[in-house]
């Protein structure tokens, strides 16, 4: 008897046991819509190595590039509803979820990135991250896209005026589709997935994105033109599912959140970077890269202040700025 409950236990509760060894294994699929080469990708490769070895193999991000898992607004909504489990979008789509993030789509908010991450890394952004769990979504932290320039095929863009008739793609987000309107441009939202084919197939005339970005998807070969304007920063929010983030023990959401912040870090060391030395590359891949006088700029996008204010925006914006005058910038990093 004694050994038919031995031979029993060993048959029954053993492999019980090794089930519930690789159940404990946490998958969460990451996406995004840039390239492998993109510092979203990398970032989110450093981010796997650190939890992998700090949870022994339990937690495994599987980063996704190119959309595979949807554009961002997709993204959201999947995250949503528990079928994807992590993402980094930009703020664009957000604007369709909710109101917290509008505020860092003002053009020329920040003057510089590093006043940008000492405020999104404050209490006002880690309040809008946290902000995002009534949509079912755990804000970790910011990554970053960096500062956005408008790149075309049709002529030097110097001031606000060369913009004037011009087709340009936008983020699917109401404060970037304004700030274009403002300044006479025709613009043409779309998620980024379709915006190469459309600036090939010359449905619109250009588009604005980070440096980095239009190094890594080869922009330079289909825009001939670049100006340097920065008129939005663009942080993206590291996002998890709710549901996703439930599986996890709260020992493995503390060891998430610490290497999110490392991985944070080293994402934006190498937007830094790259900002800085791909303007040469694109110029040797044939664009011309002009200079603008930001200040001007700056003036023909002020009417979107005024909407933001008139669309309940006051507060938020009161707050950011009250925070960036009452911290001198550091030395700028953009
Ligand atoms: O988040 O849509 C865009 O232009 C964004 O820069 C892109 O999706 C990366």
């Amino acid at each position: 008897m004694k050994k038919l409950l031995i031979v029993l236990a060993l048959t029954f509760i053993v492999p019980a046991f090794a089930t519930t060894g690789r159940a404990d294994t946490i998958i969460l699929k990451a996406g995004h819509t840039l390239t492998p080469d993109h510092p979203y990708h990398l970032g989110l490769v450093y981010l796997a190595d650190l939890l992998k070895e700090r949870t022994n193999g339990e937690v495994l991000l599987q980063p996704q590039p190119n959309s595979m898992l949807g554009n961002e607004q997709e993204l959201i909504e999947y995250m949503q509803m528990g079928s994807v489990e992590a993402a980094i979008t930009s703020t664009g789509p957000l604007g369709g979820f909710t109101d917290a993030f509008l505020v860092f789509d003002l053009p020329f908010i920040f003057p510089d990135a590093a006043t940008a991450r000492r405020i999104l890394d404050g209490p006002i952004g880690q309040k809008i991250l946290e902000s995002v769990e009534n949509i079912d979504i755990i804000g970790i932290t910011f990554f970053e896209n960096g500062f956005r320039q408008i790149t075309n095929s049709v002529r030097p863009i110097l001031n606000p005026e060369d913009v004037k008739g011009l087709k340009i793609r936008t983020m699917q987000n109401k404060i970037h589709m304004a700030t274009f309107s403002a300044i006479g441009a025709v613009p043409i939202p779309m998620p980024f997935g379709e915006l190469y084919s459309a600036m090939k197939q010359g449905t619109i005339d250009g588009e604005e994105n980070p440096i980095p970005l239009i190094y890594s998807s080869k922009f330079y070969e289909v825009q001939q033109y670049c100006s340097l304007t920065g008129h939005f920063y663009s942080p993206t929010p590291l996002f998890v599912s709710k549901t996703a983030w439930n599986k996890l023990t709260d020992e493995q959401k503390s060891i998430f959140r610490t290497a999110a912040a490392e991985a944070r870090d080293y994402q934006r060391g190498l937007i830094d970077k790259q900002t800085a030395e791909y303007v040469d590359q694109l110029k040797e891949k044939g664009m011309r890269v002009d200079q603008v006088d930001k200040a001007v700029w700056l003036q023909a996008m002020e009417p979107v202040y005024d909407l933001f204010e008139s669309q309940g925006g006051a507060t938020a914006l009161r707050e950011v700025q009250r925070a960036i005058a009452n911290h001198p910038a550091e030395p700028a990093a953009d």
